[in-house]
């Protein structure tokens, strides 16, 4: 970052509550999305932090959102509970639909939320982090829009997919990753261009199919996978089991009911969770035990574990009492102000 400017906590949630009531996002839905970027952006995720305010006004201004949806639930089998956002923005269905995925979960060992017909811009691992901090294991998925080549291939069928998983520990911050199956997420991509910085090799190529290192010509053209046929099989995982097992929209899809107009995708999510006393043999304790020995030997070679930069920020940010983001994204969001 150049510039930049500190921005204290509550003033975090309150710039992205008024940008986003002013913008036609209902009360419960501003302050669910507020919440989420103030979540992100305390762990100084850029990507997905106040950054993503941009996302969500061009959400609503592309009029294809309900910023008013009331989300619905209901049991479609004994551990699988489906959240309907009925049109609206994802979040306020994960809220509302989160107690009872944590409490079939402990009921049957093994339970499923399905988050149906909903726009989706945010990072994942607060949601699985949530179940971790109930004592569960979790993994999210979710797809987005086809900017994806598969490996190969030379245009976009695949989103940028993220892939979110987390495990509970006893007395310790969960173990978390959470990483778009593409090369880069699109946010990531976006950061580069308003800083002006060229992509690394590996992330895009360009509408001829020819790798590039432009940002511009990288979002014009198709990102790439991460991992090569690795990344392009993981991420048709997440187009399957986030797509048509729950009965809702591919990348491919998404991108066609887009019809150009911008926003965030518009499809569904799945989130799996587990209850490890469940599948423990009665041995918890120990279980968990050989679980802290595999991060130990970890960490002591001199690796980190995921999300310990994460970590490491909210604790810094929470103790000094403000966010740093760069000033001209700070300039551009005061200007989304009504
Ligand atoms: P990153 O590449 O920034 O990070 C991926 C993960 O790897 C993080 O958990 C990170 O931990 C960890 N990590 C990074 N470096 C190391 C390292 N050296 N050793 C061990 N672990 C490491 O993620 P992406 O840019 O791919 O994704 C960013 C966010 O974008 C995600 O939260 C994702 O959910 C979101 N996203 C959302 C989409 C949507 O459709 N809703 C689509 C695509 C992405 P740490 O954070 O501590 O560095
Ligand atoms: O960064 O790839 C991304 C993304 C897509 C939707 C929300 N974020």
């Amino acid at each position: 970052m150049n510039q930049t400017v500190k921005i204290r906590l509550n003033d975090v949630k309150t710039l992205a509550h008024d940008i986003l009531k002013g913008a036609g996002y209902g009360a419960d839905h501003a302050q669910s999305i507020a919440e989420m970027l103030y979540t992100c952006q305390l762990d100084d995720c850029q990507s997905h932090g106040l950054f993503r305010l941009f996302m969500c006004i061009d959400t609503i201004k592309a009029g294809k959102i309900d910023g008013q949806a009331e989300p619905q639930i209901t049991n479609p089998g004994k551990a699988i509970i489906r959240a309907d956002a009925r049109g609206g923005m994802s979040l306020l269905a994960m809220q509302a639909a989160m107690p009872e995925l944590i409490d079939k979960t402990r009921e049957f060992g093994v339970a499923a939320m399905a988050i149906n017909r909903c726009f989706h811009f945010s990072a994942l691992w607060p949601e699985v982090e949530r179940l971790s901090a109930a004592g569960l294991a979790a993994i999210a998925m979710v797809p987005s829009h086809s900017w994806v080549a598969p490996a190969g291939g030379t245009r976009g069928t695949l989103g940028t997919n993220p892939l979110a998983f987390s495990w509970p520990r006893q007395g310790k911050m969960p173990f978390t990753f959470d990483f778009a199956t593409s090369a880069f997420a699109r946010g990531e991509i976006e950061l580069y261009k308003r800083a002006g910085k060229p992509l690394p090799d590996g992330v895009a190529i360009d509408k001829e199919g020819n790798p590039t290192n432009d940002p511009d010509a990288a979002l014009g053209g198709a990102m790439l996978t991460f991992g090569g046929y690795k990344g392009s099989a993981l991420s048709i995982m997440i187009e399957l089991m986030a797509g048509p097992m729950i009965d809702d929209l591919t990348s491919l899809e998404s991108h066609e009911f887009a019809e150009g107009k911008g926003g965030a995708p518009y499809h569904g999510e799945i989130v799996l969770a587990f209850d490890p006393a469940q599948f423990s043999g009665g041995k918890l304790a120990e279980n968990d035990a050989r679980a802290e020995r595999l991060f130990a030997d970890i960490i002591d070679q001199g690796a980190r574990l995921p999300s310990q930069r994460r970590f490491a920020a909210r604790e810094r940010n929470l103790h000094r009492g403000y966010v740093e983001i760069p000033a001209a994204l700070h300039e551009d969001l005061l200007a989304l102000l009504p």
